[in-house]
Parts: C-alpha cells; sequence; structure tokens
C-alpha cells in the first residue's frame, strides 16, 4: 500500500517537473533528469524554509517578554497539528528518494544498442577509441544518440566529466568503469578531467564532437582508408605522437608545458637538471622516451614514465620531431 502511494507521488513529481518529457522519450535523458531534480530539490528546501521561517519570525515578535516575570502559557500539545508535521516532510521525503532512485536508474542504465567508444586517461591527455579502431586524442566523435563510454587509466585516478551532459565518472587504473548520455544535438561539448591528478590536471581539456549520423560515417570513411594506405614517416611519428599521449605534456607549437616543447629541439643543445648539455640527436630522443629518468631537463620535473615503443615507430616519431623547426 505504501508503494503504491509512493508511487503515485513519484508521477505527481514527474508531471509536474521538466521531467515529464523524458517519460515520453523512447531513451532517458538523464541530463535532463538532473536539472528536474535540482530543481524539485530546491522547491522543497524554499518552501520548508518558508514554512519554518516565516512563523518563527511572527511568533518571535508576537510573544516575546514584555514586562518582568511573565510566563507563557502551558500547552497540553495538538494531534492535528503533530500529524500534519509528520506527514507533510514523511510525502517530501518520499518524493525526493523515489525521484532520484527513478534517476539514478536511468543514470547507470545503458539503453540497448548504445554506440560505444572508449576513453583512456594518462598523464595529461586522453586517448579515444571508436568502435571501427579510429585513435584520437582529446577529441572524441560520436554520432547523435546514446553513446557509452568505458573508461579507464594508464597511471592514476582522473575522472572523465562532461557538464553539459551532466556526467562525471572517476577513470581508474587497472579496471574498467563506464558512463553513458543522450547526445542528441550536433555541437561541441567541452570534457575535464575533474580529478586532481597531477601538475598537469587543469590542462587535461578534451572535446565531445557530436555529428550527424551521415557526417560520423564519412568521418570514420575518411580515416579507416586513410590509415590503411601507408603514410609517409612524419605523419606516422604525428599520429603516434598524439596516440602515444606525448603532446599531453610536450608542445609542439613553442609553447611551455610540463615537459619541454619539441618545436625547435632537435639538432640543439638542451640545458640538463645536472648542470651538463646535451644535443639533441635522434640517439638522445629514442633514449629519452625508453627511459625518462636519465638526463631530466632543466627547469622541470620529472613526470614521464618509461615507454616499451616499436623501433618503427621510434624512427617515425623522430622523423616528426625533426619537421617542429
Ligand atoms: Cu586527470
Amino acid at each position: 500500500m505504501n508503494r503504491v502511494i509512493m508511487l503515485i507521488a513519484a508521477q505527481l513529481a514527474l508531471f509536474v517537473l521538466p521531467a515529464a518529457a523524458m517519460a515520453k522519450e523512447r531513451i532517458p535523458d538523464p541530463a535532463k533528469g538532473w536539472d528536474a531534480h535540482f530543481i524539485l530539490l530546491m522547491v522543497i528546501s524554499v518552501f520548508v524554509y518558508l514554512v519554518v521561517t516565516i512563523p518563527l519570525l511572527y511568533f518571535v515578535i508576537k510573544y516575546r517578554r514584555r514586562k518582568g516575570n511573565e510566563v507563557g502559557a502551558y500547552i497540553e500539545g495538538n494531534v492535528g497539528l503533530e500529524v500534519t508535521w509528520t506527514v507533510i516532510p514523511l510525502i517530501l521525503i518520499a518524493l525526493i528518494g523515489v525521484h532520484s532512485w527513478a534517476l539514478f536508474n536511468d543514470y547507470r542504465t545503458v539503453p540497448k544498442d548504445c554506440f560505444e567508444a572508449k576513453v583512456i586517461a594518462q598523464q595529461f591527455s586522453y586517448e579515444m577509441i571508436s568502435p571501427e579502431g579510429i585513435r584520437t586524442v582529446n577529441e572524441l566523435r560520436v554520432p547523435v544518440g546514446p553513446v557509452k563510454l568505458n573508461l579507464t587509466s594508464k597511471d592514476v585516478i582522473h575522472s572523465f566529466a562532461v557538464p553539459q551532459f551532466r556526467v562525471r565518472e572517476d577513470m581508474v587504473p587497472g579496471r574498467e568503469t563506464y558512463l553513458w548520455f543522450n547526445a542528441k544535438d550536433p555541437g561541441t561539448y567541452e570534457v575535464f578531467c575533474s580529478q586532481y591528478c597531477g601538475t598537469g590536471h587543469s590542462q587535461m581539456l578534451a572535446k565531445v564532437t557530436v555529428l550527424k549520423k551521415e557526417d560520423y560515417d564519412a568521418w570514420v570513411k575518411q580515416n579507416t582508408s586513410e590509415a590503411a594506405a601507408s603514410l609517409p614517416p612524419e605523419e606516422q611519428g604525428k599520429k603516434l605522437f598524439e596516440s602515444l599521449g606525448c603532446i599531453g605534456c610536450h608542445s609542439v607549437t613553442g609553447d611551455k608545458s610540463i615537459g619541454p616543447t619539441v618545436k625547435g629541439l632537435f639538432g640543439n643543445k638542451t640545458a640538463l637538471t645536472d648542470g651538463t648539455e646535451v644535443v639533441v640527436d635522434e640517439a638522445f630522443i629514442k633514449e629519452k622516451v625508453k627511459n625518462p629518468k636519465e638526463k631530466v631537463a632543466k627547469d622541470y620535473q620529472l613526470m614521464m614514465q618509461p615507454n616499451n615503443v616499436m623501433d618503427t615507430d621510434l624512427n617515425a616519431i623522430v622523423a616528426y620531431v625533426k619537421t617542429l623547426k
């Protein structure tokens, strides 16, 4: 019986709130649900605040002590009043409870036939892998519709947050987590890392680009055929520099970042923390990728992890770095 009352109350809440719209759609939109939930909490809180504060102020003034030894009247109690102030909050709390539960259910239940991609975080970038196997860095491309993201991390705990979709989920090394959102409108949506993960945390930005189905298909076609054709080493190197996450810490534009920029680096001398200088040549770059602990650049902290990169890929990276004059 109580359950029936709660369900009726929840239905009423859904009816009066914008969330009503989501009940009609086949695929729910938790982003709207969160907004509705916020409004529900706000309305209830303001209502309770006013119901308590206005009479309080009134009584404080009306029943203030006026003369020396005035004593207040003894009041037995009032059954009607007590039942009212128990039942009304009970209904309000039940309403919040049922609405939260329904929303949480939508938020964590991935719709069928969802577009599914993978995101791997590392200090301080994201690698996105489309269902077709296309790898991108700091930009996720998805078609319009529900999207599920499988998340993980290579190093520390990061958190994938897209405020406009009202989603956030931790990215934990050695574990796969997930989130889903309903990308209804084409456009660009910002991604933030919302778990402090190191000095480059605030630069750990990315975007989700929602494309019309046909635009997405065109992008896939373009990138898979391009990948099939063998690229010149510099271009391969550029892709590796991005997909391996090097670009997260080493800019190619000359800007100072977590690590030194690679622009204008090749063939020049660079200062190290131990006070010596070294010429950046092929051997140095290759050694540095594999074993970053040695020969740290002056004014920088060692943040880099050793990378197990194939020799052919290393050659491609060197070829790319050479082009950045
Ligand atoms: Cu992070």
